[in-house]
């Protein structure tokens, strides 16, 4: 039978040159995390980690950031004015509770500011308990390998929802649990560098029973009149295929990769989201390679492939396979972050316009797809990178802290204020082109 889901759909089918239209309501908004745009960080284990010589690429420690924590009205302002509706963020533990049980209401004032700031503007918020960073004193007792760890999380997720919950749209409550883990406990390039199967494997059920307690604390402390609050987790989904197409190792590889990588997590934590948080960066073409101990025995392709900054394969037409495989979960699901490094921005228009039109697909194919948070609204640091992969909507001067939009902003801006993609912006990805 021939796949005709395009008639199936409440989206009536629209002329080629008019709009192609988004659901009401459908979230445009860009994501950061605290660490990386805030600056000023210095209780967390990452302020001790990326200061030591070799663990950033360019040798340069996150400092002073974006300014963000002192600039949060510029940037917000900047962006509605390039049409955003919703704003994903976080907020750094290290300042919420400096140390062990003892909270700085201070800090508290300054998150209801931030997210005050975002509401006044008609923003929605997305809020991410935790983002990569921990406070120094969680560190030093184990972090995430302490057997009290999830009471922990869990203490400072119930503060969170107490003094922050009337602020927040949607909550993230971990973000890419597996990134931490393959960087933090399996290559060792993130704190607390501990590489080995042992710590991976105690860590991967400390965070499956953090979200679990953490989306608990966080319906019970705000669920009211019929009223559910929204819980999810930011994961990175990557898209894998063989290298070698004809290689039965390889498309087996393939499988157990997207079955671990992508799977695992949600297979823990069933009955624990309310919607499925992707953050699509990587397609991945697999080669098995049995000698590889450590690099888990694989290698990634990119040659002939038209990457970013980074290195990183830029292929925004599997961002619809992403999101086709997510649906298995029937929950609605937001893009939680999607964008490339691009200092230059030659690449960045075309991959929006690429990446919007496949969303629209997967929409149209079935998938209720609900929001798009692009990563990310400016540059900052990117972690072992360093500030080397500029990611910004809009670039910053670090040595200024001056914004400046870039072309890829307003192009955006347009998706953003149409609610969907203009044919006009065609001209990005070639004319003649089919929907
Ligand atoms: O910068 C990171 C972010 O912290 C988590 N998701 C991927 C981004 C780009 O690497």
């Amino acid at each position: 039978m021939a796949l005709d889901y395009l008639s199936e759909l409440p989206l009536p089918r629209p002329h080629k040159h008019e709009t192609r239209r988004f659901p009401e309501g459908f979230l445009w908004g860009a994501a950061t995390s605290s660490y990386q745009v805030e600056g000023g960080n210095d209780n967390s284990d990452w302020h001790d980690w990326d200061r030591i010589e070799g663990h950033t690429t360019d040798g340069a420690a996150a400092g002073a950031a974006c300014d963000q924590y002192r600039r949060y009205e510029e940037d917000f302002g900047l962006a509605a004015s390039l049409g955003q509706n919703a704003h994903r963020l976080s907020v750094e533990w290290s300042r919420i509770e400096p140390r062990e049980g003892e909270w700085d209401m201070d800090e508290v004032v300054h998150y209801r500011r931030v997210l005050e700031s975002l509401r006044r503007r008609g923003m929605k918020t997305m809020l991410t308990v935790w983002h990569f960073t921990l406070p120094k004193w969680f560190a030093a007792r184990g972090g995430w390998e302490a057997r009290d760890a999830v009471r922990l999380f869990e203490r400072y997720t119930a503060f969170l929802a107490r003094e922050l919950g009337d602020l927040v749209d949607f909550w993230i409550t971990i973000n890419e649990p597996m990134v931490y883990l393959v960087q933090s406990y399996g290559i060792g390039v993130w704190p607390p560098g501990r590489k080995g199967p042992w710590p991976v494997l105690r860590v991967f059920r400390r965070l499956v029973r953090a979200h679990r307690a953490a989306y608990r604390a966080l319906h019970e402390a705000l669920d009211r009149d019929g009223r559910r609050v929204q819980v999810g987790i930011a994961k990175n989904v990557i898209t894998y295929v063989p290298y070698r197409r004809q290689s039965l190792v390889d498309s087996l590889f393939v499988r157990l990769l997207n079955r671990l990588f992508n799977h695992q997590f949600f297979r823990k934590t069933k009955h624990h989201h309310d919607f499925i948080g992707v953050n699509y960066y990587f397609h991945y073409r697999i080669r098995y390679l049995p000698t590889k101990i450590s690099q888990f025995f694989y290698e990634v392709h990119t040659e002939n492939r038209e990457v970013s900054d980074l290195g990183w394969e830029i292929n925004p037409r599997a961002i619809f396979n992403a999101l086709m495989e997510m649906n298995r979960y029937g929950l609605p699901i937001l893009i939680t972050e999607n964008g490339i490094a691009n200092a230059d921005d030659a690449k960045r228009p075309r991959m929006i316009v690429a990446t919007i039109k496949e969303v629209y697909h997967a929409i149209r194919a079935g998938v209720d797809v609900r929001g798009y948070f692009h990563w990310s609204l400016i540059d900052n640091f990117e972690w072992e990178k360093g500030y080397t992969g500029r990611f910004g909507l809009v670039a910053v001067d670090f040595a200024t802290q001056q914004r400046t939009p870039r072309r890829s902003a307003y192009v955006y801006q347009e998706i953003c204020r149409e609610n969907g993609l203009p044919h006009t912006l065609l001209k990005f990805i070639g004319h003649g082109i089919r929907w």
